[in-house]
């Protein structure tokens, strides 16, 4: 009997090629090309399922055109890239990657927190280019993170990874926003105080972004909420792009209206918006929050099982929309 064709859509790792091979017939991408809309469906028209990143938009059109597709496993925890209103209407089912990377991912927002208070990268490009002739006592001075006052907009896992860090590891005062309060027992866990937006925007000497995306997120971070930060503010994206109005936060950079920015997601990204790019007090990474080897491949074993329990009849491990399911 013939296996049920799935589709890879990017490179991964080839013990998950493997493990997903004893199940099904797998079109891969090992060349890690990116496809066109148009590529992708045809390549997605025959399948039954897809593993996707967070980069291949699955909508009403690509559904209309692959009516054998049953599930779409993203390697992300983000689903941005699906419609998933389009997807149960369908009724095909999405799922996503949680858990598996939160802790890695709250290192690496604390990481880009640090470097972007502390001046790393602005600092090592200074020695790098052979500026560096002499020490004085306010080279390259920064922002003090210990004891400071940390603000975080989203407070779901990845967030309140962060909060423990920053209270139990720097002894931080750690302010949160959310659209609902936590239970007052990860509250005390994280030593975490709500408050409102406008209040942690006023008062938070570092101000860290982990909200999913959707047009009710879109731009939290516009000119109009830069403007209530505190001038030695640093802010810290690891939510996705478009959570930040790009342009309005590389004008405020370049002002001096906040002190320090830290960003590992953009709009329109792998494009960065120009301007970010010509101010110095901006650390910029490549999306890596979680890019960890260890962390990839859970990522991607956790999309895998999730093909191989739904597409055998089982329930899926991380389902988004378990009802919508044909
Ligand atoms: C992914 C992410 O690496 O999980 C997410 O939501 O943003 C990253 O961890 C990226 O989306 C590629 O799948």
């Amino acid at each position: 009997m013939s296996k049920p064709q799935i589709l890879l859509a990017r490179a991964i790792f080839p013990e998950v090629i493997e493990r997903l091979s004893a199940h099904f017939d797998v079109e891969t991408n090992q060349a890690d090309d990116i496809w066109s809309k148009q590529i992708f469906i045809e390549r997605l028209k025959e399948k039954v399922g897809v593993l996707t990143t967070g980069g291949e938009r699955i909508d009403a059109e690509v559904l209309r055109a692959c009516p054998k597709v049953r599930i779409c496993a993203n390697m992300a925890v983000g689903y941005n890239n699906f419609d998933l209103e389009a997807m149960t209407t369908a009724g095909v089912l999405g799922t996503n990657a949680p858990d598996v990377l939160t802790e890695t991912t709250a290192d690496f927002g604390f990481a880009l927190l640090m470097a972007t208070a502390r001046r790393v990268t602005e600092s090592e490009h200074f020695l790098r280019a052979g500026q560096w002739t002499k020490w004085s006592y306010d080279l390259f001075a920064g922002a003090e993170v210990h004891g400071s006052t940390l603000g975080i907009i989203g407070m779901g896992r990845i967030g309140q990874g962060i909060a423990r860090r920053g209270a139990h590891g720097f002894g931080m005062n750690v302010i949160y926003h959310n659209r609902s309060r936590l239970t007052p027992q990860a509250e005390a866990d994280c030593k975490a105080k709500y408050v409102s937006k406008e209040e942690l925007l006023r008062t938070a000497d570092h101000v860290v972004l982990v909200v999913p995306y959707s047009p009710a997120s879109h731009h939290t971070i516009g000119a109009a909420e830069l403007a209530l930060m505190k001038p030695s503010a640093c802010l810290i994206n690891i939510a996705r792009g478009g959570i930040v109005d790009d342009k309005a936060l590389a004008e405020a950079l370049k002002n001096k209206r906040i002190a320090a920015a830290g960003l590992d997601v953009f709009e329109g990204e792998p494009v960065v918006t120009p301007e970010l790019l010509k101010v110095p007090n901006v650390v910029l990474t490549p999306h890596i929050a979680s890019a960890t080897i260890p962390t990839r491949r859970a990522m991607a074993m956790l999309a895998a099982d999730n093909l191989i329990a739904f597409l055998s009849g089982q329930a899926a491990l991380t389902p988004l929309n378990p009802f919508a399911v044909r």
